[in-house]
């Protein structure tokens, strides 16, 4: 028998379940989303499942189920299931989906944390930070700053210039996997239940900080084959795994492009601290754009506030509105679909 607490199960859980039609069947946790598959770790062990047509009915592809999700299953066989509900989703970690202009991707549910991992070598860049940070605000996540392959050479004194206005606001780890103390620190710093998302572009060592915390192989690494100078970039899939019997991790696989998937950073201008200036500019509706007494402006102008940070504010903001504005483009499509399906439902009626 599995014990789902240490998978993060907990009272509030048990009540939504109860909520459900279905709540006299059993329960599990997405571990592994495959392409047409979901492996479930329940009480029971763990199970490959599918889900029903009637559950997937008018559904959007980022609301079907993802790693870390709650769901609800039929076993059947030795090991295997069919999924007929899922618990209501929160602290969902999504992001724009490559490629469109409004459709998100959900990444893993029921975080807790999320590691923004970078490498201190060409990878380190700070207005990713931010780009992840804007996100990951969104959801009620707490976001974690990981610097890692700390054995490398860098420059330590412009890294903590750079990342100043973010480690006054977030907790941030120097690891490696050389250095054991490194890893022991990080992993003190998840508790039990806890579930943690690691983002983060490629090669920069997710899959190998999560090995380290496991204390095993549990996951592909890429390694740098000889022959061609290149690595090889094996983690192609979000996967959740156990640390010892505490705390749930779940890798991802590097993403070229982050697109926000959010409505407005607000909660990114009170990290960056552009909001406790916001409260005095003239205008209660002020962009802080070009607007006259704007306390953002001064700020910037007095160099109070990082011109770099404003200018990469500002960029999110841009980011944040246009996805918004297509998803309202969106909705008043689909309404008037919907009003269109009901129109032809009721003339069948009166007929
Ligand atoms: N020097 C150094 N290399 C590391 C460290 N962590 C990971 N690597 C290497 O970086 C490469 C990419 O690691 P991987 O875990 O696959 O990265 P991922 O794509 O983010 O999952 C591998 O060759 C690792 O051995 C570290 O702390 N220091
Ligand atoms: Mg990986
Ligand atoms: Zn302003």
């Amino acid at each position: 028998m599995i014990n789902l607490n240490i998978y993060g199960w907990n009272e509030m859980l048990a009540q939504l379940k109860q909520e459900s039609t279905y709540s006299a069947l059993i329960h599990g946790r997405v571990s592994i989303v495959h392409r047409t598959c979901y492996d479930v770790v329940s009480e029971n062990g763990l199970f490959q499942c599918e889900f029903t047509g009637n559950m997937m009915y008018g559904k959007s592809e980022h609301e079907l189920p993802c790693t870390g999700d709650w769901v609800i299953f039929q076993p059947f066989d030795e090991n295997k299931g069919i999924i007929v509900d899922m618990l209501s989703r929160e602290r969902t970690l999504y992001r724009k989906k490559n490629g469109t202009v409004a459709d998100k991707q959900a990444i893993a549910s029921y975080v807790d944390k999320a590691f923004i991992v970078q490498s201190l070598d060409d990878n380190f860049n700070v207005r990713r930070v931010e780009r992840f940070m804007a996100q990951i605000l969104e959801e009620k996540i707490s976001p974690v700053l990981i610097l890692n392959k700390a054995d490398l050479v860098f420059d330590n004194q412009s890294i903590e210039e750079q990342i100043k206005h973010i480690a006054s606001q977030i907790p941030v780890f120097f690891t490696s996997i050389h250095q054991p103390q490194t890893i022991l620190r990080l992993r003190e710093s998840i508790s039990k239940g806890e579930t943690v998302v690691f983002v983060g572009s490629s090669g920069v060592g997710k899959s190998s900080l999560v090995n380290a915390l496991c204390e095993e192989s549990v996951l592909l690494t890429s390694d740098i084959s000889l022959s061609t100078g290149k690595g090889r970039h094996t983690s192609t899939r979000r996967e959740m795994v156990l640390m010892g019997d505490s705390g749930v991790l779940i890798d991802t696989p590097g993403v070229r492009e982050f697109g926000l998937a959010i409505d407005n950073p607000d909660s990114l201008a009170e990290v960056l601290e552009i909001s406790d200036y916001a409260e005095t500019c003239r205008f209660k509706d002020c962009k802080h754009i070009n607007e006259p007494g704007c306390a953002v402006l001064e700020a910037v102008n007095s160099g109070a506030l990082d011109y770099k940070v404003y200018a990469s504010y500002l960029k999110l903001c841009r980011e944040a509105w246009h996805f918004s504005a297509s998803e309202h483009e969106k909705r008043k499509k689909e309404k008037s679909f919907t009003k269109l399906v009901e129109e032809v439902k009721n003339r069948k009626a009166n007929r």
